[in-house]
């Protein structure tokens, strides 16, 4: 390790003297009992302390190597506001803010600021764990059309946050590693030698809490999707890896807006980037019958595939009337749908049978897993779903799953799809169950083909660009699986 220059120990002894570093038994957020705990919100009681921390921060990041380049700076709420603010005032850098929670009224935005759309945007944060609440500043930020390359922490707890934001494109530059923090105190006498050991260990063991390990993803299939596609046995297979191949995206946009008019007017701005269209057509009270042929042309035009969402889960009767009949006529324009395997194989026999003679040709997912908290496809149920495909791989293309890599039975057949919903920038999830992935642990850590994009696009500013940033993060993950 570095040696620590004189003025850092200093830093190091006032965090300790005003008790930001303490020793003891602490439960952190995440349910693990820790050895140390470290709390900066103390800081903006000792104003020569922040602003010299403040100063560090700011020297740091300018004597990087190569220096980082940023035009705007935003802190991390809440505890690096200050933080942010002191840097800005100091060296005439405009901030910029995120809200934590946005407000359905008034300008509704998350970035509150001036700022242009390409600018670069610089992240201060006080402590470094994971990388989550880095990572959740940076997303509305380049939701926003600001780049995201670089940020500055006091304090690296060395758990992953590092490579988690590195994968995520962003370099983190720290001043402290929490091991070179108790390594000072120790040699300076204000810890004892078993405690020193404690925190060691404690950080060896809870290393990479958050990062998924590669070495885990057995089940990665490697092969591209070049190869792949001529493994495929059903025609809608093997174009859609074509078309991934060609327009060098594995994005699935899940276009629930709230008009069919909205969805249309999406995939034509959205439809360069994506390789499928994902629509659940029974939420648009405007739905028309010539929607199918207006999605149609678009797709077309973008070369993109139509994938309805309909999750069929009946008997072979009723989906029968489902797949071909109603209002919707989902038949005649998508080109793929999905089913529950719960009502037995039939299901998939009744889809195939309906598709024969239709010369365009149609194909089938299976729900092998699902994202949602508790849910009940797993095990036994997602082995199930593999063989059912297995039997039947003329109409089923692959599966909506979350974590192929682990599944019980080796390595997943290259011939399949797989295409993971349950996915944004970072982890987390919302109120009502979904978990959310990101691209990199989607695509090559968890081994799945397509990322299934929902509000993390839709809700974007500006959804095009965002888009394009989702299928970057999704194509690169798949370069990195590959080699
Ligand atoms: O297990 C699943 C299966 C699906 S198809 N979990 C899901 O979330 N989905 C769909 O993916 C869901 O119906 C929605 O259309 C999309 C996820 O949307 P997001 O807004 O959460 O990204």
């Amino acid at each position: 390790m570095a040696e620590t220059s004189s003025s850092m120990e200093s830093l190091i002894l006032q965090l300790h003297d005003i008790s930001a570093v303490k020793f003891g038994n602490f439960k952190l957020k995440s349910g693990i009992s820790s050895p140390v705990y470290i709390d900066l919100r103390l800081i903006v009681s000792y104003p020569s302390l922040l602003s010299q921390i403040s100063q560090i921060l700011i020297s740091a990041v300018r004597s990087a190597s190569p220096p980082a380049a940023f035009d705007v700076i935003c802190g991390v709420p809440y505890t690096a506001l200050p933080i942010a603010t002191v840097v800005s005032v100091t060296n005439n850098i405009p901030m910029l803010m995120r809200r934590k929670e946005v407000k359905s009224y008034g300008t509704g935005k998350a970035i509150e600021g001036v700022f242009q759309p390409g600018q670069t945007c610089l992240i201060v944060e006080d402590l470094v764990t994971s990388g989550a609440s880095v990572l959740e500043t940076a997303a509305p930020l380049r939701n926003s059309g600001l780049k995201v390359t670089d940020a500055v922490v006091l304090i690296d707890r060395e758990q992953g946050g590092r490579e988690n934001l590195t994968e995520n494109g962003i370099r983190l530059h720290s001043l402290l590693k929490l091991s070179e923090i108790v390594g000072v105190l120790r040699r300076l006498g204000k810890v004892e030698e078993e405690t020193e050991k404690m925190v060691l260990k404690f950080l060896e063991e809870n290393k990479k809490v958050s990062v998924p390990k590669v070495e885990e993803s057995v089940g990665v299939v490697k092969m591209g999707y070049g190869e792949r596609a001529k493994l495929a046995k059903n025609e809608i297979g093997r174009r859609l890896f074509e078309i991934m191949l060609k327009k060098e995206t594995n994005l699935c946009l899940a276009a629930d807006v709230g008009t069919a008019a909205e969805l249309l007017d999406l995939a034509e701005k959205v439809g360069p980037e994506i390789c499928l269209l994902k629509t659940h057509v029974d939420i648009f009270p405007d739905f028309t019958p010539d929607f199918g042929a207006k999605l149609r042309s678009i797709a077309d035009k973008h070369n993109f595939l139509i994938f309805e969402d309909r999750k069929f889960a009946d008997i072979g009767n009723t989906v029968t009337m489902q797949y071909e009949g109603g209002v919707y006529r989902i038949l005649d324009w998508a080109d793929i749908v999905n089913a529950h395997i719960i009502s037995g194989p039939g299901i998939v026999d009744v889809c195939a049978c309906q598709f024969q003679g239709l010369p365009c040709g149609r194909g089938l997912l299976l729900l092998a897993e699902m994202s949602s908290a508790g849910n009940l496809a797993t095990g036994d149920y997602t082995a199930a779903a593999v063989k059912i495909a297995e039997d039947h791989s003329d109409f089923v293309i692959g599966f909506i799953s979350v974590n192929p890599a682990s599944w019980k039975g080796g390595p997943v057949n290259p011939a399949f799809i797989h295409a993971t919903p349950g996915v944004q920038m970072v982890t987390g999830g919302d109120a009502l169950g979904q978990q959310y992935n990101t691209p990199h642990s989607a695509i090559h850590d968890r081994g799945s083909d397509i990322i299934i994009v929902g509000r993390g696009i839709i809700k974007a500013a500006n959804p095009a660009e965002t888009a394009r940033e989702y299928r970057l993060q999704g194509w690169n993950a798949y370069l990195a699986k590959c080699n």
